[in-house]
């Protein structure tokens, strides 16, 4: 670890993104094909729709090529387009995620097995990445605390931690040496926000089997927190009464937190965190900005978690 040296987000990533709409035209114009693609042809939604929630905003979604094209995924490279492009040869299929440490009952689950038993739900949340752009995004899944019920914490538990795969043949920003992160890329919650209601295991997106490049087969999505909390391709969840380590506050801790609530009072080091960019919104080679709101506008189910709290501290 002494010789690691932290990535840094580049500020191109928060200026409009002349790059990324370059490669897209290019991936559109390419054809229908990268669409197709991206949805496996295995899909758990095959007669199996998802029931509507109340947990859901009323806003105009993101459409699907921006969700499936414009990624942050460092295992398949750095650039917003190369998880879409590098990821088809990704396995996510047979899959199980191991759910283990201070619990009664550790098991490790197949992740079908999960879906069937906890049938999806569909969730249309907004996604706000700390690079200062957002989405709105309609996810499949279900409720991580169904998940960590079936394991029955004990009472010392405090914590939940999760890590990504390891599977440098299959995800070649696994392989790079320089400029990318440590793995395998892991995550924390404290135990009550792991508990929320509103905290996601998602399994799929627009009612689709999820795309490699979104975090397949499972990933995390804490709609509230920036969205690097929404760790993807889960292997292992473990229960702890110490808090876990998260991969962005390691590479670099003056810049990225534990707690990484939507804050647009506490600005980012290098940029403001008032306003966010609406990816998919405002035209071809602009993005409308649109107000960043306390939790993510989730205030109302989660600001009393931070009662108390110093929430410029504890960024
Ligand atoms: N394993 C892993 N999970 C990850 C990341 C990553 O690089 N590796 N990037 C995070 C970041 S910074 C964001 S904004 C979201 C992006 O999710 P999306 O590509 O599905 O929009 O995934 C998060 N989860
Ligand atoms: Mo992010």
């Amino acid at each position: 670890m002494s010789a690691y040296r932290p990535p840094k987000i580049a500020s191109s990533e928060i200026t409009p993104q002349q790059a990324y709409l370059r490669r897209r035209a290019f991936l559109i114009g390419a054809g229908g094909a990268g669409m197709s693609a991206a949805f496996g042809s295995s899909s758990w939604a095959e007669g199996l729709a998802a029931t509507k929630s109340n947990y859901t905003v009323d806003e105009k979604l993101t459409p699907i090529e921006d969700v499936t094209t414009y990624n942050n995924f460092y295992e398949f490279g750095m650039d917003k387009a190369d998880p879409a492009a590098l990821s088809k040869d990704f396995k996510p299929r047979p899959w199980t995620i191991k759910v283990d440490g201070m619990v009664a009952k550790p098991q490790t689950f197949d992740v079908d097995a999960l879906i069937k038993a906890f049938p999806p739900e569909e969730r249309v949340y907004r996604m706000r990445c700390v690079e200062a752009w957002s989405m709105v995004i309609p996810w499949d899944g279900f409720q991580l605390s169904k998940v960590l019920d079936a394991v029955e914490p004990l009472g010392s538990a405090k914590y939940v931690a999760f890590e990504t795969v390891v599977r440098p043949t299959e995800m070649p920003g696994q392989n790079a040496t320089f400029g990318s992160l440590p793995w395998p890329y892991v995550e924390g919650l404290r135990l009550d926000e792991a508990r929320n209601p509103l905290t996601l295991l998602a399994v799929g997106l627009y009612g689709e089997t999820l795309p490699n490049q979104n975090g397949a087969p499972v990933r995390l999505v804490v709609p509230w927190k920036y969205g690097f909390k929404g760790i993807k391709s889960i292997v292992r969840i473990t229960l702890s009464d110490k808090q876990p380590l998260n991969t962005w506050q390691a590479a670099n801790s003056g810049e990225y937190g534990f707690y990484a609530n939507v804050n647009p009072a506490v600005d980012h080091p290098r940029w403001s965190q008032a306003t966010e960019r609406r990816i998919g919104e405002g035209g071809f080679f602009s993005s409308s900005r649109h107000p960043t709101l306390p939790f993510n506008g989730y205030a109302d189910e989660v600001a009393s978690l931070y009662s108390g709290m110093d929430l410029k501290a504890n960024f």
